[in-house]
This record gives structure tokens, sequence and C-alpha cells, in this order.
């Protein structure tokens, strides 16, 4: 092809691209021309027919009009682009004045025993109270034999327990059914001075208007050099007033029994009716609520502490029912029920996130 050939062909490409009214259109004219098949490389594929001398022009020529013809593309393109955003921003409104669409925040809730197991461990952590944990799952020592319930003891039919199957070697694992097995846990592998609480799950075989075969339990472990009854019952009062939000509260401690503390006490909490309302701290009627005592040293003994040198409180409520009292709710079996308009009714909002400075529940 001539040098004025060549020429000719430019000025067609550059008033294909100008006539181009769309991206799509401009697009076809590049791989007309700069396409793998297209014009250039045809014309590329020419230079080895030329005579030697007829070459380099004829190559300079033709990289000439790609580079014309590559700057008109790319112009045209952004023309093309720029337009397209006019036309949008021409047509399309956007109303910044409507409401911001409700996310998961406003959907989502928290449950209420998740939310009361943050209640009490913000309230024990501001005592100085450290969170143990431990597995579901547990050996027949460490939630029994351990806390002075040897195998034939008849707290072990009170227990309820769900076993597993019997392991080659002949034990039995099983669900735990308290989480006194975390303080078990928590006194092998740390020395005192220990204060814990272990909230967690824990499962007994019964099932019926008030008990579900799987509850919640926080139990708290004090083990020190000089712990004494006096700091049990000061700790629990102050636990009983942050958690009902009230200046005072009125306790009572009644004997009791448990095989691993020594000597054992129910607590009630004074309470008065209104109406349907429970007032914590007010009125003459009497509700239990947790369970507590000093470690029997049987307990000490099993983890290796030295009864006479190591004594230690320690204290147990079940979080399912402290809720209901707390937040009014009256079944039990609703809280497993996996029902969202329960929850959305009894649920706590995302951010609602428990602060004593703050008032827990405000
Ligand atoms: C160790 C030593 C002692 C934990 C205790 C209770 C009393 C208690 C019940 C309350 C209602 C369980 O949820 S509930 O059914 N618990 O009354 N728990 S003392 O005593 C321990 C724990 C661990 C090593």
């Amino acid at each position: 092809m001539s040098a004025p050939e060549l020429d000719n062909l430019g000025s067609e490409l550059l008033d294909a691209i100008a006539r181009a009214s769309t991206l799509a259109k401009l697009e076809e004219v590049r791989v007309a021309a700069l396409g793998k098949k297209g014009l250039v490389s045809a014309l590329m594929q020419q230079l080895g027919t030329l005579p030697p001398e007829a070459r380099k022009d004829y190559g300079q020529a033709v990289n000439a009009l790609k580079t014309s013809i590559g700057d008109a593309l790319e112009a045209k393109r952004a023309e093309l682009a720029r337009a397209a955003t006019a036309e949008k921003l021409a047509h399309e409104r956007a109303d910044v004045t409507l409401p911001v669409r409700e996310g998961p925040l406003a959907d989502g809730r928290i449950h209420p025993v998740s939310q009361v197991t943050c209640e009490i461990t913000e309230i024990f952590a501001d005592m100085g109270f450290s969170i143990a944990e431990g597995p579901d799952i547990e050996t027949d020592f460490n939630n029994f034999t351990a806390l002075n319930i040897p195998p034939e003891h008849p707290a072990r039919q009170d227990h309820d327990t769900f076993y597993f199957a019997e392991a080659p070697d002949g034990s039995r694992p099983l669900l735990r059914t308290h989480t006194s097995p975390v303080q078990i846990r928590t006194m092998l592998a740390q020395k005192p001075p220990l204060r814990i609480i272990a909230p967690g799950r824990v499962y007994r075989c019964d099932s019926d208007q008030t008990h579900t075969p799987m509850f919640h339990q926080v139990e708290g472990l004090v083990i020190d050099e000089e712990t004494h009854l006096g700091h049990l019952k000061w700790v629990l009062e102050e636990f009983c007033k942050a958690f009902f939000e009230v200046k005072q509260v009125k306790m009572r401690f009644r004997a009791s029994y448990f095989p691993f503390t020594e000597p054992s006490m129910e607590v009630d909490i004074g309470y008065a009716k209104i109406g349907d309302e429970i007032r914590i701290g007010e009125g003459d009627q009497w509700l239990e609520i947790l369970g507590c005592g000093m470690v029997h040293p049987n307990v000490l003994k099993n983890v290796g502490l030295d009864p006479e040198r190591y004594q230690g409180f320690a204290f147990g409520l079940g979080i399912d029912r402290i809720a209901m009292l707390k937040y009014g709710m009256p079944d039990l079996r609703a809280f497993f029920a996996g029902d969202l308009r329960w929850l959305k009714h009894y649920g706590f909002p995302p951010l609602a996130i428990p602060i004593l400075a703050a008032g827990l529940s405000s």
C-alpha cells in the first residue's frame, strides 16, 4: 500500500471513530483496526513482501497510523464515557432525604440468657473475679468424685446425669451436670489465691414446666488463706444489689447441704409482689435464688490443696431463673423454643452491652 493510500485509510478510520456513537460501536472499530486480525496487522504483514529499501519508510508509516488510531480511540472512549455519566446524572436521582434502610442492628436480638450472663460477668469482673470456662463433656472425676461425690453417693442420682457410652478403658464421659468441674480444672491448673466465676451450659435429664434438659449456671469460687463466710456474704450481697439494680437487699441464709461445701447454705432474697410485678428489696416475701458454702476440706484435698492452709467459698445460681425474675419472663421453656416473636419481645438490642458504670440495663 502506497503512502497516499495509507493516509486515506487513516482518514477513513479516524472518521469511523468520530462517527461511533456508543462504546460498543467504538469497540467494533477498534477490533477492525487494531485487533489481531485487523487492518494494521494485515498492513504489517505486507512488510515482508516489499523490497528491503522500502521497508523502513513503510514500517514507520504503519506505526504512525497505529499510534494515531490508538490515540483517537482513547480520546473517543473517554468522551463517550463522560457522555454516559452525564446522561445518567441527568436522569437518575438519589433522594438523600430517604431514611437509611434498617440493617441487622435493628433486627437482630441478643438472647436474654446471653444478656444476663454478660450482666453477671460484668459485676463479678468489677469485684476482681476472672471468667473460667471448660468443656460441656466431662469426666466422672471432675463432675463428681473430686467434688466429694464418690461413686455410690446418693447425690449422683439427684443429678439425673446424661452419660455417654462406656469407653474401652471403662470410663464413662458425661454431660456436666453443673459448672463445678470448671473450678476443679482451675484448681488443678493454678495456685491460690483464686477468684473465678464459671458461667455456662449444664445438662440434667429433667424436663417439665420449670426444668429444661439444658440450662445455664454461674458458679463462683474464691480460695485463699484467710477467706471466710463474711467475705462470701458480702460478695453475694454486692452481687444482688448490682444485678437487681437496687440500693438495698434483704437476704436470708438458711442452713442446707451440698456434698462439696461445709457449711452449706441456701440464700433467699426479700421481695414484694405488686400486681404482677416483683420488687426486689421491698416487702416481706422470700425467694430462693442461690446456693453457697465454704469449700469442703475433702474437695481441697482432692485437688492437692492443704485444707489446714487454704480455705474458700463457693456459690452457684441458675442464670435462666434469675433472668426470668429480673425481666419478668414467665415461661422457661420459651427460652429454648427458638421462636422469633419471643426473641423480638424479650431479646436485647445488640449494642445494649451491660456496663456497671452506666447502669447495667439502661
Ligand atoms: C467447687 C467447690 C464448690 C458450687 C455451689 C451451689 C452451692 C448451688 C445450685 C444453684 C441453683 C445449682 O443452678 S442450680 O441448680 N448451686 O446451690 N453450687 S455451692 O460449689 C462448688 C463448686 C466447685 C470446686
